[in-house]
């Protein structure tokens, strides 16, 4: 059952009324307010309450948004988790947003008690939302300001204000709409393993700990693991992070990233007397090795993989006159080597299992004698992911994948997830969700990449819960115990 919106006073419900949206007047102050929930309680159908309201602090001007992340009323604090994915498809339409706690108070508010409220942490003060948010299904809160501590109502230019507000609550309808439609009873299937693998957990501590032992600054050679919120975390914590280690001062202490480097690179930072810490995963040193391997008695090796992927780049340093990238089973039916006789194949790590077997198989058969890995180089963490998601994605209308763009192995999942003919999305946190794909979508799958932290799926988790998908299920395909050990330099 699709949302309603409940605005307070006849005006609000004016400027909100619009095609496709199911508004309600719930009448002002607590008293009525406290009626209309007890109606809507017995609908079941989700609540947003939208009307106007007053600001608690300076940087809350006339006209924006606030939405509530709770409600702070007489009976305590009732958090309303949804509250990120409205306020990102209110931010979506240009609007000014703030997301943050609103007080809801038996009376209007000025003065001394505005300031009173102000300390409680709350933006934006109302009189009707305490009476709807502890409804049992998913609430929603969004007040558009009219007045703000240094212009309270009832001064000159009140009138204006309010028209201000009014406008905004206008152009905010279709994200009030995309939300009621969003809203609704549903499942969350949770693919297990998900989210941070040894490599990277080794890694992020690897940059921790030569923080802590070495002092900032602490320069770190590309993006540790590519995750914009670990980089970001990271960042300030005192780590600094370049493209080049000639970028570096002089004896300066640098991190190799997870996805490894080529031997020009290390011999690179000798030459600027670096102490470099070396936060490759060992898997993708072992591919390496495999690679120094083949190439060292003369094979040319067929590297498997994303020509422009960093973990590319530093396995084909390994010998660039020997190593041939190869992107797609076609590419693998037209490529040659000077001997076909001695050629060997290898991977990148974070490949899909199907798409990286099915290029090897054409090798395998165009090249009899090809060496090559027992199985494939594809990481276990990568693999399980893999399966995990593949389970979910059969069950699920929807598949969320934590991640960043730039995260081979959570791209992967969100093709494996479609290749099973679900739609499938990948995002880097709560804000990227757009409500819109939630619309119909009763069972949502959701897993993350081997680099996304998993307190942002723990996130999408409680907003989803918050938009009615309370029951969660977990699917899990494989236990890890994977652990690697640090490198001496922060040991
Ligand atoms: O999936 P890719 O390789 O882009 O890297 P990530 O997202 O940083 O995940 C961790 C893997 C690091 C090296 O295999
Ligand atoms: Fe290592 Fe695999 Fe994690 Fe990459 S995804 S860091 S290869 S465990």
């Amino acid at each position: 059952m699709t949302g309603v919106v409940v605005a307070p006073m006849r005006v609000e419900a004016s400027a909100l009324r619009m095609p496709g949206l199911v508004v309600l007047r719930g009448g002002m102050g607590p008293r009525r307010a406290a009626e209309s929930a007890q109606r809507l309680a017995a609908a079941g159908r989700p609540v947003l309450v939208a009307g106007v309201g007053g600001a608690l602090v300076p940087d809350v001007r006339p006209g924006d948004l606030v939405v509530a992340t709770e409600i702070d009323g007489p009976d305590g604090r009732v958090p309303l988790p949804s509250a990120p994915m409205l306020a990102a498809a209110l931010r979506r339409l240009g609007l000014t947003v703030h997301l943050g706690p609103i007080a809801s108070s038996p009376s209007v508010v000025d003065g001394a008690e505005r300031a009173r409220y102000a300390r409680s942490g709350a933006l934006a003060v109302d009189m009707e939302s305490a009476e709807f948010a502890g409804l049992p299904g998913p609430v929603a809160v969004v007040r558009a300001i009219v007045d703000t501590p240094d212009q309270p109502l009832w001064r000159p230019g009140t009138v204006l204000r309010g028209l201000s507000g009014l406008r905004s609550l206008r152009a905010a309808v279709p994200a009030l709409r995309e939300w009621c439609e969003a809203a609704g009873e549903g499942e969350l299937l949770l693919a297990s393993p998900r989210s941070f693998c040894a490599g990277v957990e080794r890694a992020i501590e690897i940059v921790e700990r030569a923080l802590e032992r070495y002092g900032a600054p602490v320069y770190v050679r590309r993006q540790v693991v590519h995750n914009a919120h670990v980089v970001r975390r990271l960042e300030a914590l005192g780590a600094v992070f370049v493209q080049e280690v000639e970028e570096v001062p002089r004896g300066a202490t640098t991190v190799l990233a997870a996805h490894g480097v080529a031997p020009a690179v290390r011999a690179a930072a000798q030459a600027r007397d670096l102490r470099v810490i070396d936060a490759t995963c060992p898997l993708v040193m072992k591919v390496h090795s495999e690679v120094k391997r083949y190439t060292g008695r003369g094979d040319t090796v067929f590297l498997i993989g994303h020509a422009d992927h960093e973990e590319v780049e530093g396995t084909v340093g390994e010998a660039p006159e020997r190593i041939v990238v190869v992107e797609d089973a076609e590419a693998a039916a037209h490529v040659r080597a000077p001997d076909g006789g001695r050629v060997a194949y290898a991977m990148q790590t974070t490949l899909a299992v199907d798409e990286a077997e099915e290029i090897a198989s054409v090798l395998r058969k165009r090249f009899p004698s090809i060496e090559g890995p027992r199985r494939d180089d594809i990481c276990y963490a990568t693999t399980n992911r893999q399966r995990a998601v593949t389970t979910v994605a059969e069950e699920a209308d929807l598949v969320l994948v934590v991640g960043s763009a730039n995260s081979s192995n959570s791209l992967r999942l969100v093709e494996v997830a479609r290749r099973r003919g679900t739609r499938a999305r990948l995002v880097d946190d709560v804000s990227e969700v757009d409500l819109r794909w939630l619309a119909g979508a009763t069972r949502i799958g959701i897993t993350a990449g081997a680099s996304a932290p998993p307190d942002l799926v723990a996130e999408l988790v409680r907003c989803l819960q918050g938009l009615g998908r309370t029951r969660v299920t977990e699917t899990v395909r494989a236990d890890e115990d994977v652990v690697f050990t640090l490198p001496r330099e922060v040991s």
